[in-house]
């Protein structure tokens, strides 16, 4: 059905919360949903299971967070997940703020107490709504049932519009069971609000103009890319900026893929780890950082980018622009739009710029090649247990273009930012780096495979990581999804491991996990599971898992035990690393 035909095809009558709700999210086109039930909303599940509407069960409600998140950064539109109140409520939270944090839009749903009761210590009942309101962009009471239409079309508005992020619908159990009778008008959506970015506003002319007169100046520009392209869906801007100007880009966890990472002017990523990048920007002229915060990790804690360097910052949020390093010029709009008002106010200048920057450009494939060379005996080890290097170069062979990789908050996701390449531009790389909890690895990839069944996914994760989402195996499972998961088994808390090994000479404590064969536990819960010890193997069972498209495939990686060999790159915390350490 088309957008307008279901628009148009609207409800009316006498109906109870739970369907003008089910009701509103079939207008909107929404996605699969995940949550678990409880009584307050079972009239909405009523009205999901009579609307034919995807739902998916999952056994966390945190998971259900994690995965319509991964959900909406795959499709820009809103992810949708529901949980039941008290507990199913508050274990929304941290779901909730990693959307909050990356600029994710979803709608969320949670139940709550029966107003005619409520305060008389009815069960389940906490302060939910005071907990969950810092973790979203706005939380939303619902009072009346007459008004469910009203507010979600409110919840869609602000999940989509200026930085996306996510919305609470706080939802009483008599509102969600309550009727009332429904006029065909009560139920419309405005379908511009259904996708990010609802509306676009470009920077000031002013701005771009005194921008464009930085950028034309400087002999080494530099760009930052941050997640805020993908939000924008700013590609084609990006590349015929940096190719019209031959300004090279480095990016962020989270911008990987605003240019595809094998495009001769990507320079990888920069920050806490980096391949060429770090130095790029010591020795640039300008930078103009993009849909990008400057947050601790892609500054080294704060000690990029130097401050004589002038910098441009353009950002859809005017309070994040020069918050963390002084804005030279600031470009308050979408990271699309900017990017087209700068190629224009630039257009006159491309053919010098390009021959100006010619010798500067023709730098970079002579020093990414240096740090391959420097990097090729972990890439290409062959030792046992498997180097996580080794394990990144395999992934880079095996996935095709338009696979997505979904990496977990630990080391996985730190390894495959610094050396996993995208092959084609896009969110095909989506960390959790909005709070960098560990165990999104898993959901968020049930939520990416689900968001686009025909493309290959695969989730990496830590052992620890994947141990507090166990359960949702069985959700891959009944999902029926060919999701590959890489546990990367260190039998430890590894990066937990490695500082202790580091910064505390040796002194482990609670670091250790039990060894586990994880690719056991999956075949045990009907799904494929493979170990691999020998990378040798590697490439065949990625291959394998791609190959499975209807359950899920457990990848158990035996990696690395030797904390000394944990970190991707020196941590530029206080770490003492002792002679013979090699620590990437
Ligand atoms: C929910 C949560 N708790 C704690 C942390 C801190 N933390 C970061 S990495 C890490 C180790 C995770 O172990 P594992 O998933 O096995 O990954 P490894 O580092 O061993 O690769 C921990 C505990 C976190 N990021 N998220
Ligand atoms: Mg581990």
């Amino acid at each position: 059905m088309s957008d307008a035909e279901r628009i148009s095809n609207r409800p009316s009558g006498r109906m109870n919360g739970g369907r003008a709700l089910a009701e509103m999210l079939r207008l909107a086109g929404v996605g699969p949903m995940f949550g678990m039930g409880g009584f307050q909303l079972l009239p909405f599940y009523d009205a999901l299971a009579q609307l034919g509407m995807r739902h998916f069960l999952i056994n966390d409600e945190r998971c259900g967070a994690f995965a319509a998140e991964a959900y909406a950064r795959v499709t820009n539109r809103p992810g949708v997940c529901d949980g039941t109140l008290g507990p199913g409520a508050t274990n929304l939270v941290t779901g909730l703020i990693e959307a909050l944090n990356a600029g994710t839009p979803m709608i969320a749903l949670a139940g709550d107490t029966n107003r005619a009761h409520s305060w008389k210590n009815m069960t389940q009942e906490c302060r939910q709504a005071e907990i969950l309101r810092p973790a979203v962009k706005e939380l939303i009471r619902v009072e009346l049932t007459s008004r469910v239409p009203e507010l979600l079309r409110r919840a869609f508005a602000v999940a989509t519009s200026g930085r996306p992020g996510p919305v609470l619908l706080d939802v009483p159990e008599d509102v969600c069971h309550g009727e009332h009778d429904f006029a065909a008008d009560d139920f419309t959506i405005d379908p511009t609000t259904l996708s990010a970015p609802a509306r676009r506003i470009r920077p000031d002319r002013a701005d771009i103009a005194r921008a464009a007169a930085l950028i034309a100046r400087a002999k080494r520009p530099l760009i930052l890319v941050g997640g805020g392209i993908h939000l924008s869906a700013g590609y084609e801007a990006l590349l015929a900026l940096v190719e019209a100007q031959s300004i090279p880009v480095a990016h962020t966890m989270s911008g990987k893929g605003g240019i595809v990472c094998i495009h001769p002017l990507s320079v990888g990523l920069f920050g806490r780890y980096s391949r060429i990048a770090n130095e790029l920007i010591e020795a640039s002229d300008c930078l103009l950082v993009i849909g990008c915060k400057l947050g601790e990790i892609a500054t080294k804690r704060y000690a990029l980018p130097p401050a004589r360097i002038p910098l441009v910052h353009l950002d859809i949020l005017a309070e994040e622009i020069g918050r963390c390093s002084p804005a030279t010029v600031a470009l308050w709009g979408d990271a699309r739009a900017g990017l087209e008002d700068l190629a224009e106010a630039l257009a006159d200048d491309d053919r010098r710029a390009r021959a100006a920057r010619a010798d500067y450009i023709g730098e970079i494939p002579a020093r990414m090649a240096a740090w391959r060379q420097e990097a090729a005996a972990r890439l290409d080890s062959s030792e046992r247990p498997i180097h996580m290097a080794r394990l990144c170069r395999e992934l880079n062979s095996a996935l095709p273009a338009n696979a997505t990789l979904v990496a977990d908050g630990g080391f996985a996701g730190h390894w495959t930012g610094l050396l996993y390449d995208t092959k084609s531009p896009g969110r095909h790389f989506i960390p959790d780096r909005g709070l960098a909890s560990i165990g999104y690895g898993l959901p968020g990839g049930i939520g990416a495979a689900l968001a686009a069944p025909q493309t290959p996914v695969v989730a990496i994760t830590g052992d620890g990581g994947f141990n507090m989402m166990l359960g949702e195996l069985e959700t891959a499972r009944r999902a029926g999804i060919g999701l590959t998961i890489v546990v990367v088994n260190n039998a430890a808390s590894g990066y937990v491991k490695a500082l202790q090994h580091a910064m505390f000479r040796g002194r482990y404590q609670s670091s250790d996990l039990v060894e586990m064969d994880y690719a056991a536990i999956a075949r045990a819960m009907g799904c494929v599971g493979i170990r691999v010890e020998d990378p040798e193997r590697l490439g065949a069972a990625l291959r394998e898992g791609l190959a499975e498209r209807s359950r899920p495939t457990v990848l158990d990686i035996v990696v690395t035990r030797d904390p000394a060999r944990m970190l991707p790159a020196v941590d530029n915390r206080t770490v003492e690393i002792r002679q013979g350490d090699r620590v990437a």
